[in-house]
């Protein structure tokens, strides 16, 4: 199967490539590199050391696949790429990924919303002109739905007013401009599928944690990016990073919230099953794609205590939350198709903190300490 992935330079796509050329998919991977420029910007660096483009372009070339430069911002080239490779698949991770990074300014949101939304746009119409029976695999994120305080649905909802029935898309109430950009996405999409009859799979997932997949064993050539900066770290890598650098770890507000949780590998399982289960021509298909909920504080609770036996002396500090979110509510989200298509989930969550606390010991000395405290807010 031809696989495209665009955003194959980040923290999914880097590791989506090599576990799908492990697998024996052909790959042809895409990226500016924007994402190393975008962390340096707010002052992090990958605390795993990563290989420069070049070198991963040669790693994948070894391995049978390509990648290469490319922006989904250039109609121009991205059609021209999608037109001369023909794919499958299309898996589409090219986006700003970070809340705080679009809550920065006026700049930063109108950067993300153009980048987002309009790249995502090229993409759809590089489809419809040049492989329309490819599958475009979407990375959507669980926070379109925000915290509502009804079970969300996976696809749409029964609604009934006035004795009138009607099927409509779960409502969305995303939290930041950046988990907007993924909702409008979402519309953009659905809208595709229905007018030119292209098929997606809008994958709602969960925040993804963990060092590394087992095809980078122990290779640091092939290791992935791993952020903890406030905008570009994820909460369990946040962490994990601070009981590695004796840093309080960090909750915002009282630990309340309750999300979604996957970690790397069982995200690339997942993607997988999506890619080959496409749905049918014209079909707009959403997976919640996330293994169990969780409150932050009971995973905070978890690092420290994982850090304690480790001997890691640390603490857990509760400070203002500098996004405007619910600390306390219900969270009931389904996530049940990925089961039917047969995801076998890690399930071990401790193990997995374990392990990432004995990956990133040995880069303890790369960690900088000065953009561990978050200062962009949401108000
Ligand atoms: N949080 C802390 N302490 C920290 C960092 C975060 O308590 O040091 C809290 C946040 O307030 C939030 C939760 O942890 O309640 C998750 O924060 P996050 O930064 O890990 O996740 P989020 O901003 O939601 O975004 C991440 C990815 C994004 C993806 C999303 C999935 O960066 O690309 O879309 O997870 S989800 O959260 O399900 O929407």
């Amino acid at each position: 199967m031809r696989i495209c992935i665009l955003g194959a330079d980040g923290y999914l796509g880097w590791s989506l490539s090599l576990y799908l050329l492990s697998k024996g998919y052909e790959i042809f991977g895409i990226d500016t590199g924007d994402r190393r420029r975008w962390v340096r910007e707010v002052g992090g660096e990958s605390l795993l050391p990563i290989k420069s483009m070049i070198d991963r372009e040669g790693l994948i070339r070894k391995l049978g696949g390509t990648f290469t430069s490319g922006n989904v911002m250039n109609y121009s080239s991205i059609s021209r790429d999608i037109k001369n490779f023909q794919p499958d698949t299309i898996v589409h991770l090219a986006e700003m990924p970070s809340a705080p990074y679009s809550m920065m300014n006026n700049a930063k949101a109108v950067y993300t919303h153009n980048n987002n939304v309009i790249g995502t746009l090229n993409v759809l119409y590089a489809m419809k002109e040049y492989c329309p029976d490819a599958h475009l695999v979407k990375l959507g994120t669980m926070g379109e739905y925000g915290t509502p305080n009804i079970a969300i649905t996976e696809g749409p909802i029964e609604v009934e007013y006035k004795g009138r029935k009607s099927m409509l898309p779960f409502p969305k109430q995303a939290n930041s401009w950046y988990h907007l950009t993924k909702v409008h996405d979402t519309n953009n999409i659905q809208f595709a599928c229905k007018t030119w009859d292209l098929k997606s799979t809008d994958i709602m997932q969960g925040v993804v944690y963990g060092t590394k997949i087992p095809e980078m064993g122990n290779d640091e050539r092939l290791y992935t990016r791993f952020d903890y900066d406030q905008c570009f770290g994820t909460v369990i890598n946040r962490f994990c990073t601070q009981a590695i650098a004796r840093h309080p770890i960090t909750l915002y507000g009282t630990g309340g919230q309750k999300r979604g949780f996957l970690p790397l590998k069982d995200s690339m399982q997942c993607l997988t099953l999506a890619i080959d289960n496409p749905p049918d021509e014209g079909e707009y298909r959403i997976l919640n794609q996330f293994e169990e909920v969780y409150t932050l504080k009971d995973l905070a609770y978890m690092v420290w205590c994982k850090a304690q036996e480790l001997g890691y002396s640390t603490e857990i500090i509760n400070i203002p939350n500098p996004r405007t979110e619910v600390e306390n509510h219900y969270y009931k989200p389904d996530h049940q198709k990925l089961f039917d298509l047969g995801y076998e989930p890690t399930i071990d969550m401790e193990r997995e903190i374990e392990g990432m606390l004995k990956d990133l010991e040995p880069y303890r000395d790369r960690i900088n300490p000065k953009v561990i405290m978050p200062d962009i807010t949401w108000r």
